[in-house]
């Protein structure tokens, strides 16, 4: 028989490519949704089905993870075998815009989740898994960070989440739930939301390419993270949840990179070499060099002219913000994951060149199709589309 699964925040990057995932094997899937004023769901309309067919395998409800009732009556409705609680207000540096409000889904939504589960009399049926993150490690107390690492988190989001570890291993002690914690480090995707930063970076990239944008602005270029793809670590979150006992895991790669090599390396993934000169808020990237054959081949003949006016006469396409810099920076992430790749076989496929291929032809592709629409005004594509 079918399994049940609930995904809260399933219209974000890692709800849509875990509900597909689980799709694919056979899962029945509800997720939550928020209203919204515009469309939400570009990540998962490919996976939904006519809501008049019989055959129903991918449902999705209205709720929120501030709202108890509509939580404990979706999980009633769902009778769930398995809750993925992905939902949160996921962007470090917006959470010290509304560190309130982030404390209460991040932190307390969390706590509506497991205790719903637990007045519902669903202890012995429903396992949980908790989308922790390296953001608990913050000011960090140990290099590389593992499951032992004491957590120092740095934002009113890391602190959200340092709550929603301890209650979910809070029930799982008192009340012998099911309940466990994946510690994920950053994982990024095509469908990254566009605001984070590999997926600024790539989509600017591609932007500057095309000629459509003149200067990528960022903030902190030193900070370090070990960065994965989040294909790769749904399957963990999935593998969580198929173990005997609940326990807690560090997802990583083990890789730790800067800011400022990722752009040079999404840049030269696309032939354009950048060179950064300047310190502090001086600091600027200017394109140096230029593979042509290799930028025809990932963006197109036709805007090479462009490209070598820039070098000739604007050359400078990064500069910093310091708007974009944080009140609390967290500075280097190195996860250490032998836990989960011994007891659940987990290995990550890609490496941050894979990710990097698999982000910038993505957007190479959605940039060009955008700047040809002309009429009905300009309109950010889906990634789908
Ligand atoms: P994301 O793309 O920002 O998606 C977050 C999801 O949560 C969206 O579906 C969003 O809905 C929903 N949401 C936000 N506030 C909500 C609320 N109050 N009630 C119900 N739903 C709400 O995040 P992600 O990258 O997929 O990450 C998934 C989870 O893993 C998050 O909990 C995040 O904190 C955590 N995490 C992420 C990483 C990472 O590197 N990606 C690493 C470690 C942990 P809308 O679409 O309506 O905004
Ligand atoms: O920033 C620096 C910034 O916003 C990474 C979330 O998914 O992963 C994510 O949190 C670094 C930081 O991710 C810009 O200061 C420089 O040092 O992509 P980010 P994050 O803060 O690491 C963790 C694991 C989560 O759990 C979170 O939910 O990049 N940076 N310049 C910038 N960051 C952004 N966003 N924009 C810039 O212009």
């Amino acid at each position: 028989m079918s399994k049940t699964a609930l995904i809260t925040g399933v219209t974000g990057q890692d709800g849509a490519y875990l509900a597909e995932y689980l799709l694919k094997k056979d899962y029945i899937v509800h997720g939550i949704k928020r209203r919204s004023s515009l469309f939400n769901t570009e990540r998962i309309d490919h996976l939904y089905q006519d809501p008049h067919v019989d055959k129903r395998d991918f449902i999705l409800h209205y709720g929120d993870l501030t709202d108890s009732m509509n939580v404990t009556k979706v999980i009633q409705e769902c009778q769930p075998d398995e809750i993925y609680n992905l939902a949160a207000m996921s962007h470090v540096k917006v959470s010290f815009d509304t560190p309130e409000y982030t404390a209460n889904a991040d932190g307390l939504g969390t706590l509506r989740i497991l205790e719903a589960v637990r007045l519902l009399g669903l202890t012995g049926k429903t396992r949980i898994y908790q989308a922790s993150t390296s953001e608990l490690y913050g000011l960090v107390q140990e290099v590389p960070q593992t499951e032992k690492t004491p957590f120092y988190p740095r934002s009113p989001y890391g602190v959200a989440k340092l709550y929603a570890y301890w209650i979910t291993i809070n029930y799982r002690e008192a009340y012998g739930m099911h309940a466990s914690n994946g510690i994920l480090f950053n994982h990024e995707s095509p469908i990254r939301g566009e605001t984070f930063v590999t997926r600024k970076i790539s989509r600017a990239m591609a932007r500057i390419a095309l000629g459509m944008q003149e200067c990528l602005f960022m903030g902190n270029l030193s900070s370090r993270r070990d960065w994965g793809h989040a294909k790769d670590y749904i399957k963990a979150m999935h593998l969580i949840l198929q173990q005997d006992k609940p326990d807690d895991y560090v997802i990583a790669t083990g890789v730790t990179t800067s800011i400022r090599e990722f752009i040079l390396k999404t840049f030269a993934a696309a032939g354009m070499e950048i060179a950064f000169s300047g310190e502090k808020e001086e600091e600027v990237g200017k394109i140096v060099a230029f593979d042509e054959k290799l930028f025809a081949e990932k963006v197109g003949e036709e805007y090479k002219n462009h490209i070598r006016s820039r070098i000739a006469n604007n050359p400078v396409v990064v500069r910093v913000d310091r708007n974009y810099y944080r009140p609390t920076e967290v500075d280097l992430l190195i996860g250490d994951s032998t836990k989960a790749r011994t007891r659940l076989g987990w290995a990550p496929e890609f490496d941050l060149n894979g990710l990097i291929e698999d982000m910038i032809s993505s957007d190479i592709h959605l940039m060009k199709k955008e700047a040809h629409i002309k009429n009905g005004g300009f309109r950010t594509l889906n990634y789908f589309e």
